[in-house]
């Protein structure tokens, strides 16, 4: 099979219900709108309302900023920052290897990188050579995007894993004290076509993220934790049939938000990061990035002193079972961190549950699920019951016998029963399955692309439950 037949049923695979992935013409009689993204906004044109709303975010060189600064500026202050320089001061191999397309191709023959998912939450895949010329060709509003996080887990590929280092700002990671196989997926490499991008959301866990980009820009815009969800999703500035897609969101929904009355509350941190740069990302913000250029990055999420409180908090009640055997690894090797995670709990008055409880709590959920089923299947059935007496009355009627009126009913309503109850049990298994993986998805994902269906949250929620 070549390229193309690969890449089409990537593309049918992951968005199986889009026909024509150039329907918005983002690359066509759109491209003039796409193409003025590499601009920021001119701040002369802006009224104040809009100047008093646009957050700056700091651009500094890595040689003018030490480490204490950095976490007493930055990370303990949760304020995004722009750092350059880093891969070449840490003398990245990447630097060589990821920007040139065919070194890396190379360098990474077989390993098929995750660049979607299907409705059912399987990784969709490709190689590096097939992806290369998709990206050369592609005409989609909203591309395929190689987001894949299980690289460092593969013979060939983990070789990528020599060509950069964790920057220095960046010393702590927590979650490594629960084992490479136990924590969530953390680190990501990135290949991500021009229009390409991921949609507004906060990064799983509490956790706070870096994104070093090897090739091309990226756009971004940020909102400050205490920003409601749906203001910055820009929920109420859909029109009708809007996909809901990065390349959607940069291009018609930020200027309608921009657009807003100041009462709203609304403040944007937007830029735009070039190659060499370094995002650093505070757990808890909003953010959404677009490819405005074909680019290649790395982007790894971490527990630190600083965000501890927040990521402590959302592990126990996201991740029991990990937490559990997190704060035992806290004892052992940061004790004061151990201490600091039982005192938020009592502060909370929050409970962890015990492996017993945990299990008693699971099967009283699964009782009161299997009950609630049975009582819908129930009532399914009385309603069939009373649908087939509505549609045979003369049946009833007609019987010179009570009785074997009530009986024929009642065959025909056990039958139509049992053959409702399959369907439904169907059905309603695969219902609690998403609602579980929505619940268990809250607040859990990396990345999400919009999706126009809704699948994309769901998709990305199932990669880190
Ligand atoms: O580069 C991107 O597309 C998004 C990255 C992101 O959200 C992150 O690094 O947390
Ligand atoms: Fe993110």
């Amino acid at each position: 099979m070549g390229w193309r037949s690969r890449l089409e049923e990537a593309k049918g695979k992951h968005r199986p219900r889009l026909k024509d992935w150039a329907r918005d013409g983002f690359a066509h009689h759109r491209r003039s709108e796409f193409e003025a993204l590499a601009h920021l906004p001119s701040k002369q044109r802006d009224n104040e309302d809009q100047e008093y709303r646009r957050g700056g975010v700091d651009r500094v060189h890595c040689r003018d900023l030490s480490l204490e600064t950095f976490i007493r500026e930055y990370e303990q202050a949760s304020k995004p920052v722009i750092i350059q320089g880093i891969p070449e001061a840490e003398h990245w191999k990447a630097a060589e290897n990821w920007t040139k397309e065919s070194a890396l191709r190379r360098r990474i023959r077989k390993y098929t990188f995750k660049c979607g998912e299907d409705d059912d939450g399987r990784s969709v895949r490709v190689r590096l050579k097939h992806f290369f010329k998709y990206l050369a060709k592609q005409k989609d509003d909203s591309p395929l995007y190689i987001f894949d996080s299980t690289y460092d887990d593969n013979k060939e590929a983990k070789v990528l894993l020599d060509d950069y280092k964790v920057p220095s700002y960046f010393p702590d990671d927590f979650f490594s004290l629960v084992g490479e196989r136990r924590r969530p997926p953390y680190r990501w490499f990135l290949v991500g076509p021009r229009r390409s991008g991921t949609s507004l959301h906060i990064d799983p866990l509490g956790t706070s993220a870096w994104n070093t980009v090897l090739t091309g820009r990226k756009r971004w815009v940020l909102f400050p934790p205490r920003t409601s969800a749906s203001l910055a999703k820009g929920k109420a500035l859909y029109r009708k049939g809007e996909d809901d897609e990065p390349i959607n969101y940069f291009v018609d929904i930020l200027p309608r938000m921009r657009s807003l009355p100041a009462t709203e509350g609304l403040v944007f941190h937007e830029f735009i990061q070039e190659a060499g740069e370094t995002v650093f990302v505070p757990g808890g913000w909003w953010h959404a990035v677009l490819n405005l250029e074909d680019s290649v990055a790395v982007t790894q999420n971490f527990a630190s002193r600083a965000n501890f409180s927040a990521v402590w908090r959302k592990t126990r009640s996201g991740r029991k079972k990990m937490a559990w055997r997190w704060l035992m690894k806290l004892d052992e090797s940061y004790p004061e961190l151990g201490r600091l995670a039982r005192k938020l709990n009592e502060m909370d008055d929050f409970h962890m549950l015990t492996k017993v409880e945990r299990e008693k709590k699971k099967r009283r959920r699964k009782d009161r699920e299997d009950a609630k089923k049975k009582e819908e299947e129930e009532r399914r059935a009385r309603k069939e019951r009373q649908k087939e007496q509505r549609k045979y009355p003369s049946s009833s009627s007609s019987s010179s016998s009570s009785s074997s009126s009530s009986s024929s009913s009642s065959s025909s309503s056990s039958s139509s029963s049992s053959s409702s109850s399959s369907s439904f049990s169907f059905s309603s298994s695969q219902s609690s399955c998403t609602t579980v993986a929505a619940m268990a998805g809250v607040g859990l994902e990396k990345r999400k692309t919009g999706s126009g269906d809704g699948s994309g949250m769901l998709k990305r929620a199932r990669e880190m439950v």
